[in-house]
This record gives structure tokens, C-alpha cells and sequence, in this order.
């Protein structure tokens, strides 16, 4: 059965193609800064989003038109895998990601939950094997269920936290019969609401030992992805404990867990950390700990995780600009964590949407390639720094300095040369090389 019916394989048209079922920037094959678009932005469907989200707000009911929902339990899930390695197809996106809630309906029980996500994931590896596509990563959703309320890696309530276990070594089994190239751990309920019931030493302490104990399994097992953890500052929880990069590498070297992992970061939930998207890769890059990224972007005016397609080039642009920095995404990839508005309902909108943020992506990738090349902002930053270089600046950077020695030197009463920063000449040359691609 074919589900989506109004267009058929999204081909590159060039930036002067009127068709909205077309793409303008992204062309796969074609090679920027020595590699080709479709290595550098390793794209990726969000399952959620994509196939089980129905528009509902707190206010409104479902209004996603959706062609497999026709269908109901089991059958649905499979309606949406062909679903998904259609629209895979269609639109030439590589990857997919899921949570375990995701592809199969929950069962009564832990085991009969179980046997439902072993028929999908059976249909999934088929389907893999036949049209080439991958799984980005897969991940266990431990805050849906109500036995989650009080978390699930941080519950209070330790039935609970076997619950949370036993759903990632699920999580883990499934990532390796899928072959997925990462694991993602997001602790939606991983946080408190007040301090006043919560004892926050006892739960950190459980979690780095879920995290612990997660490896173990997959080494037991032989499961090789790369292990993630993707920061959030809040929502749903008041305080949630990965609240950002920093936070996050922080929690991971204090329990030694800093080699093991890196992070999937998204740039809604940096917005909502007060941090640009850059800043959250450039932290996280810094540290050697760019794991993958969660594309989609936030409303300024609106204080929550509104999840939408990323269309702001600006963003797209410093975004890549930082991966190129960093030597790419490595084994990560562009996940469209994503979702249509509950306005635009239409199956077609999923396809628009996508393209929307594909396009916006490799027009990013190439103005940053430009940025790059051009040295726009490095050889204004190098000048910056210069001091660093020769004699007292580059004793610092050796770690041949001292209070003594410093104070020495400024005792000769040295000029201190301060430049102009230039912010907005940079700012300028930045919307240049975007409306130059
Ligand atoms: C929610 C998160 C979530 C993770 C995976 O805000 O973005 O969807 O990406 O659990
Ligand atoms: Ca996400
Ligand atoms: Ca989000």
C-alpha cells in the first residue's frame, strides 16, 4: 500500500525550481569542504513526530490527517513502519530514531509489551535489509507511563527504577539486532519539582549507576553503538539534571562516565537553557563530546519545547559552521526531532516540512563551508589571540607562567593594545555568505 499518495521521489531541482516538492539546496552528491551533503548531514526521520504525533495541545484534540490511522493497535505499528521506509524513500533521508513507545503498542504486561515490539522490530530489520536504510538510534521512553511520575533512572520508588531498566536492556537489544549506529538516553522525568520531597544526592548516584550498568549490558551483549545523553534544562520536569552541555559533561566525569559517552544535543532545548545552539556544540565539542544532533528550532516568543521544523538559516548556518569546526558529526547524524504545526495537518505537510528543514540544513552547510574557507572569522580571531603566541602569552600557553612572572612583566607597565571586536562587521559578512549560496 502506498501512503503517501500526492508526490513521488523528491528530486534536487536547484535553487530557481518553483516546485515546494523539490529541493533547492540540498543535493546529495554534491561535495562540499571534501565530502558530499549526504555524508555530512547524515539526515534522520523522527518516528514520534513523524508517525504518532496527532496534534493535540493542552487545549485541542487530535487533528492530523494520517493515512495509517485507519488502522488500530498492532496493525497500525505496522502500517507505520511501511509508512516510515516509504517516506524514507521518498524524501532520500538515510536515517531513522525511535523510542520503544514509539513502534509498538504497550502491552498489559512487561513481557506481552515486549512481544509486540519483537514482531515490529522483526518488520524494521526486514525492511532495513531491503532498502538500505539505517537506525540513527533508538531509545527507551521512561516518562510516558504514570509509574514514571516521580522518574525513572531518579525514581523515588525503586520498582520503578527496575521498570526504567529493564526498558533500556530492551532498548539495548533492539539497537543491536537493528544495528543502530547510537543509543540515546533523554531523562524527561530525570529532575525534581521541588527540593522539598527530593533527596537529589541519592538520585544522581542511581542514575550514573543505570548509566553504569547500561554499559555493562551492552558490552555484555556486544553492542557497539555510541552511547548519548541529550541535555534538557526543564519540561516536563521543573529542574531536569542534564540541563545543558556543561551540566551534563560535569555529571559524567564526576562518576567517570566521561569516556563512555557523548551527547545528542538540540537546539530547542538550548533555547530553553538560555544558550544558542552553537554554543551548546561548541561546549560540547570542546570537551570531544559532539555526539549527534537534534535539528528543529523554538518560537522566541513562546517559553516551551515547541519542536519546529528548523528554518532559521542564521542558526542552520553556525550550526554547521560548528561541525566543520569540530571534523564533522562522526557516527551522529541530523535528526529532524521535529513536528509539523497542529495547523498544518495535511500528509503533505510532513513531506514539506522535511524538505523545508533539508534544504535550510544544506544551505547552511554551504555558507559555513564559505565561512570556513574564506577564513572570515578565523583570521579576525587569530589576530585577536596573537599575544598568545610569543613571548609572555605563549609561556602561559606552555604552563611556563607564574603569579611571579606575570606580575614582572606587568610591573614594566606593558601597553595593553585592545582592538575593536568587530561584532558588527562580523555580523554583516556572516548574512553575506548566507545570501551568497
Ligand atoms: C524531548 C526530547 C526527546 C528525545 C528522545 O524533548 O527531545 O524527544 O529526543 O527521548
Ligand atoms: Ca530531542
Ligand atoms: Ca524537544
Amino acid at each position: 500500500m502506498t501512503y503517501f499518495t500526492s508526490f513521488d521521489k523528491i528530486q534536487f531541482e536547484g535553487k530557481t525550481s518553483k516546485n515546494p516538492f523539490a529541493f533547492k539546496q540540498y543535493n546529495p552528491s554534491e561535495v562540499v569542504s571534501g565530502k558530499t551533503m549526504e555524508e555530512h548531514l547524515r539526515f534522520a526521520v523522527a518516528y514520534w513526530h513523524t508517525f504518532n504525533a496527532n496534534g493535540t495541545d493542552p487545549f485541542g484534540s487530535a487533528t492530523m490527517i494520517r493515512s495509517w490511522d485507519k488502522y488500530d493497535g498492532l496493525d497500525r505499528s505496522k502500517a507505520r513502519v511501511e509508512a516510515n521506509f516509504e517516506f524514507m524513500d521518498k524524501l532520500n533521508i538515510p536515517y531513522y530514531c525511535f523510542h520503544d513507545a514509539d513502534i509498538a503498542p504497550e502491552g498489559a504486561t512487561l513481557q506481552e509489551t515486549n512481544k509486540n515490539i519483537d514482531v515490529i522490530v522483526a518488520m524494521l530489520k526486514d525492511y532495513q535489509k531491503q532498502t538500505g536504510k539505517k537506525l540513527l538510534w533508538n531509545t527507551a521512553n521512561n516518562f510516558t507511563n504514570p509509574r514514571y511520575v516521580h522518574g525513572a533512572g531518579t525514581a523515588v520508588n525503586a520498582n520503578a527504577y527496575a521498570f526504567a531498566a529493564a526498558q533500556i536492556k530492551k532498548g539495548l537489544e533492539v539497537g543491536k539486532e537493528l544495528g543502530a549506529e547510537n543509543y540515546v538516553f533523554w531523562g524527561g522525568r530525570e529532575g525534581y519539582e521541588s527540593l522539598l520531597n527530593t533527596n537529589m544526592a541519592l538520585e544522581l548516584d542511581n542514575l550514573a549507576r543505570l548509566y553504569q550498568m547500561s554499559i555493562d549490558y551492552a558490552n555484555e551483549i556486544g553492542f557497539d553503538a555510541q552511547f548519548l545523553i541529550e541535555p534538557k534544562p526543564k519540561e516536563p520536569t521543573t529542574h531536569q539534571y542534564d540541563f545543558d552541555a556543561a551540566t551534563t559533561i560535569a555529571f559524567l566525569q564526576k562518576y567517570g562516565l566521561q569516556d563512555k559517552f557523548k551527547l545528542n544535543l538540540e537546539a530547542n532545548h538550548a533555547t530553553l537553557a538560555g544558550h544558542t545552539f552553537e554554543h551548546e556544540i561548541r561546549v560540547a565539542a570542546t570537551n570531544g563530546m559532539l555526539g549527534s544532533l537534534d535539528a528543529n528550532q523554538g518560537n522566541m516568543l513562546l517559553g516551551w519545547d515547541t519542536d519546529e521544523f528548523p528554518t532559521d538559516l542564521y542558526t542552520t548556518t553556525l550550526t554547521m559552521y560548528e561541525v566543520l569546526k569540530a571534523g564533522g558529526i562522526g557516527r551522529g547524524g541530523v535528526n529532524f526531532d521535529a513536528k509539523v504545526r497542529r495547523t498544518s495537518f495535511e500528509m503533505d505537510d510532513l513531506a514539506l516540512g522535511h524538505i523545508a528543514g533539508m534544504d535550510s540544513f544544506a544551505w547552511g552547510l554551504k555558507a559555513a563551508a564559505k565561512l570556513i574557507e574564506e577564513k572570515t572569522f578565523d583570521s579576525l580571531i587569530d589576530d585577536r589571540y596573537a599575544t598568545f603566541t610569543t613571548g609572555i602569552g605563549a609561556d602561559v600557553v606552555a604552563g611556563k607562567s607564574s603569579l611571579k612572572a606575570l606580575e614582572a612583566h606587568a610591573l614594566t607597565n606593558p601597553v595593553v593594545d585592545n582592538k575593536s571586536g568587530r561584532i558588527e562587521r562580523l555580523r554583516l559578512q556572516l548574512s553575506e555568505a548566507i545570501y551568497s549560496v
